[in-house]
């Protein structure tokens, strides 16, 4: 399995500027030059950019100091340091930055290439040439550079999508994904096949599209760190629809769907606000009037029986989803 990384902490410092130059002219015949000493170049700054060839952050190193280059110190006959060259950290959209010390969101990188700046660079120190007054002609002094900044940055990728599938594992989630989306999942009859969530694109045939998200399935106890835990709830966040998978031949549906929103909304209670809409999976075991039954367990109007093998009522769930968003 490929790496899959969605939260990592990593240190960064901006460049430092350089020192001002204390230097003065010789040139022939002149006993006493003046001053020429040149100002510090700018320290590198540091930016964060939504890149679409990342799709997670298994690229970056936990801990890690990202570090931009300093500023050159200036030089004699007035020559200015050269600024440092900044630093990009490409991440995937999606990506929110927290400071790690204040807990504060620093931004959220939703739109691709969009580019944020996260420490400036120290600005250069002026050299002695600068400081030359009428009643002081030759300063032996310069300004140093100004320091860069240091800060933790906690990097949480919440993945962009319109519909969420929630559902215990085994539930045809993944199954789903591969029938609507081009996305390709591993699919097996066994719990927590799916262990990174996967993202899928539906095209309408107006040739606009939206984005599925599958995640790995919950399990009662889930916020207690059962099965996979809920960290990975993180990338429905940012749904607008959530659909709830349950298998038709569940003995009890209701507590499943029960169970599942109970999970969510330990999580996180903005979770259970989201409209949903409640997918009986795998109807094609089931005879047209067991399906009936099942329904009829539901006190609710926002539930449809699917087959993603047979195919039955698909185009009836796409209809819904489009409805829906
Ligand atoms: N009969 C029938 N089987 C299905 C259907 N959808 C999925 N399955 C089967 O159910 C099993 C689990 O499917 P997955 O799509 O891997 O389930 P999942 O919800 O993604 O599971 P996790 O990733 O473990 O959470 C597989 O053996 C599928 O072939 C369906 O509509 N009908
Ligand atoms: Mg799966």
């Amino acid at each position: 399995m490929s790496k899959f990384t969605d939260s990592i902490k990593i240190r960064i410092q901006s460049g430092k500027g350089g020192a001002g130059a204390v230097s003065f002219r010789r040139e022939k015949y002149v006993a006493r030059g003046g001053p020429d000493g040149g100002d510090g170049g700018k320290g590198g700054a540091i930016f964060l950019e939504a890149n679409p060839s990342y799709v997670n952050l298994s690229h970056l190193f936990k801990d890690r100091i990202y570090k931009a280059e300093n500023g050159q110190p200036g030089m004699g006959q007035n020559k200015h340091g050269r600024d440092g060259f900044d630093l990009i950290i490409m991440v995937p959209a999606g990506t929110e930055v927290i400071d790690s010390e204040t807990g504060e969101i620093i931004c959220d990188l939703l739109e691709e290439n969009e580019k944020v700046e996260i420490a400036k660079g120290g600005i250069g120190g002026k050299g002695n040439d600068f400081f030359k007054t009428a009643t002081n002609q030759t300063p032996r002094f310069a300004q140093p550079g100004m320091d860069g900044e240091s800060r933790t940055l906690s990097l949480n990728l919440k993945l962009i999508a319109d519909v969420g599938l929630v559902g215990l594992p085994n539930s045809g989630k993944s199954t789903l994904l591969s029938k609507i989306t081009n996305a390709r999942p591993k699919i097996a009859d066994y719990p927590f096949t799916t262990l990174i969530p996967n993202l899928g694109t539906v095209q309408r045939k107006d040739g606009s599209f939206y984005k599925i998200a599958d995640i790995p399935g919950i399990i009662e106890g889930a916020h207690k760190g059962l099965g996979l835990g809920l960290s990975f709830l993180r990338h429905i966040e940012r749904v607008k629809v959530i659909l709830f998978l349950i298998e038709i031949i569940e003995p009890d549906p209701l507590y499943n769907l029960e169970l599942l929103q109970n999970e969510l909304a330990t999580y996180n209670r903005e979770l259970v606000k989201k409209p949903y809409y409640i997918i009986l999976s795998k109807s094609d075991l089931l005879s047209e009037n067991e399906i009936k039954d099942r329904i009829k367990q539901f006190d609710n109007k926002n539930i449809l029986p699917i087959s993603s093998i047979s195919g039955y009522n698909i185009e009836k769930l796409i209809d819904i989803i489009d409805g829906l968003l």
